[in-house]
């Protein structure tokens, strides 16, 4: 079978995107039905029932004293700087995470510091935290990229060394764990991401965990404009309310997350099984715990014998839109690169990770998953063994898109 950029049929005639929303059938109507009760109930947002009552559901099932839900994870981590006086200062971060993480820092006043990674967790390196400490250093904030837990009781124990706070990125971990220990269980704020890619989604949203009750009653109010009752403005808040719909959509989703999670598991399972012969392709390591298998990164090594570039334009062309979460790194996007004199500083176990970094779909549009597994597995070990003329098609008819070429190479 002709390859896709040698002229042939591609694999998939319909695009298969890496973030397809997780949504079966039984979800949509539940959802119906639910949203059905919020028109004859007339409460549409503003701390509505179904809010309460997804407050409630995510509490007991992360096992935290309370669950703050908000309008997405961007606005999550940001009531919680707030809230916890960030507003100044340092906060170091994996360079690893979505840009959101950084963003958010500077939108409070404070400035992200960009850590290395572990390339086997692709997590913040704990050992970072002493080798990036400064006086002006507030905070350590970790994410727990693809589901892998980071190492949490480490990084707490440094961050106590240097009196910084642990806030952490959870928004890939909804029902995951290492030991047994998921999203809240070590006892700092963590917030989750409901957005429509997400293994659990209000199609935006997000949510606060943590046992802290005044912490979570501050928050609250931050999410609605700072009022602490009617006419009493205590605090700089924001708008960042989850609307009723929102929250029915997340309700109707809760009853199916077991089922959802086997099927992706499986796709997990097929997968490994069928890229383990291909040279040069590296799977994750996802041994550490509970897993929502939401995500599934590979790695294009040298021995494949064509760039992870080069791999990933080819599956483009055969309607497979695989993506390169979260390369280049924050560290090497041009709005924190330009910041630093003289360009971004080396994360070297960053930048030849996230050099070879390809998340590939889990879930196939209009045809079952195994198959949709399966044709892409061939289609990868077919890339391989053309390797030679895949690089070399993409070096020669790619030059103006080819990021080896642009500043945020490495
Ligand atoms: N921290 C981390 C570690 C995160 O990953 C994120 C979000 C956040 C914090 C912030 O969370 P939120 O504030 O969003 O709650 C997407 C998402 O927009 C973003 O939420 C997510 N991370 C990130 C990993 O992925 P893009 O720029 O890749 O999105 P986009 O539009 O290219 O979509 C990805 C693929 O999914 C495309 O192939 C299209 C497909 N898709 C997307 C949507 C929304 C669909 O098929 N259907 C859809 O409804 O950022």
């Amino acid at each position: 079978m002709e390859l896709a950029i040698f002229g042939g049929k591609p694999v998939f005639s319909e695009t298969q995107p890496v973030g397809l929303p997780l949504v079966e059938n039984d979800t949509i109507e539940r959802y119906h039905r639910l949203l059905d009760k919020v028109f004859q109930v007339n409460f549409l947002t503003n701390d509505g029932p179904l809010l309460r009552r997804l407050e409630e559901a995510l509490s007991e099932r992360f096992r935290v004293k309370q669950a703050v839900v908000v309008t997405n994870a961007t606005l999550a981590q940001m009531l919680i700087m707030r809230a916890e006086g960030i507003n100044s200062g340092r906060v170091i971060i994996p360079t690893n995470t979505f840009i959101s993480t950084a963003h958010v820092c500077e939108w409070v006043g404070a400035v992200p510091v960009f850590a290395d990674i572990d390339p086997l967790t692709l997590n913040l390196d704990p050992l970072e935290i002493r080798r990036l400490a400064v006086p002006d250093l507030v905070a350590v904030m970790p994410t727990h990229v693809f589901g892998v837990m980071a190492n949490l009781p480490t990084i707490i124990e440094e961050a106590k060394k240097l009196k910084l706070r642990v806030i952490c990125d959870a928004a890939h971990a909804f029902d995951c764990d290492a030991g047994g220990s998921g999203p809240g269980g070590c006892g700092v704020p963590e917030f989750l991401s409901f957005h429509a890619t997400k293994f659990f989604s209000t199609f935006e949203g997000g949510a606060i965990l943590t046992n802290d009750p005044d912490l979570a009653r501050e928050m609250r109010e931050l999410r609605n404009f700072g009022f602490a009752g009617i006419d009493d403005v205590s605090a700089l808040g924001i708008n960042a309310k989850m609307t009723e719909a929102a929250a029915a959509f997340g309700l109707a989703s809760l009853p199916a997350l077991e089922a959802r999670r086997e099927r992706l598991r499986l796709v997990h399972a097929a997968y490994q099984q069928s890229l383990a012969g291909i040279q040069g392709v590296r799977l994750h390591d996802f041994s550490q715990g509970k897993n929502n298998h939401r995500y599934f990164p590979i790695f294009i090594e040298d021995s494949f014998g064509a760039s992870r570039d080069a791999v990933c334009q080819a599956l483009w062309q055969e309607n497979i839109l695989v993506r390169r979460y979260f390369y280049p790194g924050c560290h090497r996007m041009r709005y924190y690169a330009r910041k630093t004199p003289g360009g971004p500083i080396p994360l070297p176990q960053a930048d030849k990770v996230l050099g070879k970094i390809l998340c590939l779909p889990t879930s196939f549009a209009e045809l079952p998953d195994l198959e949709g597994v399966k044709r892409l597995s061939d289609c990868l070990a077919r890339l391989q063994k053309a390797a030679p003329a895949v690089e070399k098609y993409w070096r020669e008819y790619s030059g103006e898109v080819n990021l080896e070429n642009t500043e945020e190479s490495h």
